[in-house]
């Protein structure tokens, strides 16, 4: 397995708030030998800047689904990095956009969230695309935290694109440092650990330090079968889908797990099945695949497709299938 896909050794992905690990109380200067700093520290940025790739570098473990469709991520998405000498919690949130329906506003509500709890902020941007719009840059005006900005994809981007964005958010937001990065080729990831403790409060871990995220296996194999959703069909589809696990069963030798696909409109139905069921088969292998990778154990995956007529757009429907919680 490579370091993308590579499984915890032991996952701790349960929720698993300890109650405290130390006894020096958050914010204030501790006593005695090695200071320890822990805090929550926010994600955000547009669609498809490289959030969740950068969450996955830092932890060096794919935790947060990642492609090349902007409004991947949905959730709030919970990573923890632990050390010696800190815990910092990071949470990866969705692009920042106009919400246009009940999904996107869920979606909007959990940023919203993240930048309430955060102690730090980092601000994520793609210098190849289009400078932050006003949407981007009155949320990150609200915000009344520390903020960095990171300016992430160098390896990609012509040093005149990462100047220019680098001028135009100074400008607007004044953040308390910037800092290059590549997410996907792990470079400047060090300094920017740096850089996000100096900034943390001192205070005792918040969780144990063997623990990873707080979300059960079953949203994380819900994430992965979305991110083939994603990866595998075009258009609407990917944006019209939602996967819920219905079973999922440890055994002794393989996991066995159900799962129900949403989608929004019963013509999208035949698309996701495909001639004879091909699409559907496709599907599952590759969801079975990357299950397997993350959890390091065999699995048994049965997908359903079932269609819930607009659910996108209805409040009740977002909130019971997982969103904005
Ligand atoms: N070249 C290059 N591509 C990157 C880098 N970081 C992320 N990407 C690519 O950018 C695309 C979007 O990455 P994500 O991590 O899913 O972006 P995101 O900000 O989480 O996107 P949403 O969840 O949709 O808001 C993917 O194809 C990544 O491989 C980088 O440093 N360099
Ligand atoms: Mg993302």
């Amino acid at each position: 397995m490579d370091k993308e896909t590579k499984a915890p050794d032991t996952p701790h992905l349960q929720p698993h708030r300890s109650e405290s690990h130390g006894s020096e109380p958050r914010g204030s200067e501790p006593r005695g030998s090695e200071p320890h700093r822990s805090g929550y520290v926010a994600i955000i940025g547009k669609p498809n800047a490289g959030k969740s790739t950068l969450m996955n570098a830092i932890l060096g473990t794919k935790l947060s689904i990642t492609t090349r469709k902007p409004q991947t991520t949905r959730h709030q998405i919970v990573g923890i990095h632990s050390d010696e000498d800190s815990q910092i919690i990071f949470l990866d949130t969705p692009g920042v956009i106009t919400p246009e329906y009940e999904l996107q506003k869920a979606m909007m509500a959990s940023v919203q969230r993240a930048k309430t709890d955060a102690d730090l902020i980092l601000f994520i941007t793609d210098p190849t695309d289009s400078v932050p719009g006003d949407e981007v840059i009155d949320l990150l005006r609200s915000i009344q935290k520390p903020m960095l900005l990171i300016i992430n994809k160098t390896d990609k981007a012509r040093p005149e694109q990462v100047e220019a964005l680098q001028t135009f958010v100074e400008k607007a937001l004044r953040p308390k440092n910037t800092l290059k990065v590549s997410a996907l080729r792990q470079d400047g990831i060090e300094s920017l650990m740096d850089e996000v403790k100096r900034h943390l409060p001192y205070g005792p871990a918040l969780y144990s330090k063997e623990d990873l995220s707080e979300h059960p296996m079953r949203f994380f194999v819900a994430e992965f079968i979305r991110e083939q959703i994603f990866l595998l069909f075009h258009d609407e589809i990917p944006y019209s889908c939602t996967v819920e696990v219905i079973r999922y069963q440890e055994q002794e030798d393989l996991d066995r797990i159900s799962a129900d696909i949403i989608v929004n409109r019963k013509s999208q139905k035949g698309m996701l099945i495909g001639k004879g069921g091909s699409a559907i088969k496709r599907l599952g292998i590759q969801s079975r695949k990357s299950i397997e990778a993350f959890t390091g154990r065999q699995a048994f995956l049965e997908l359903h497709v079932k269609v819930r007529e607009k659910w996108r757009e209805k409040e009740g429907w977002v909130r019971s299938l997982g969103y904005g919680e």
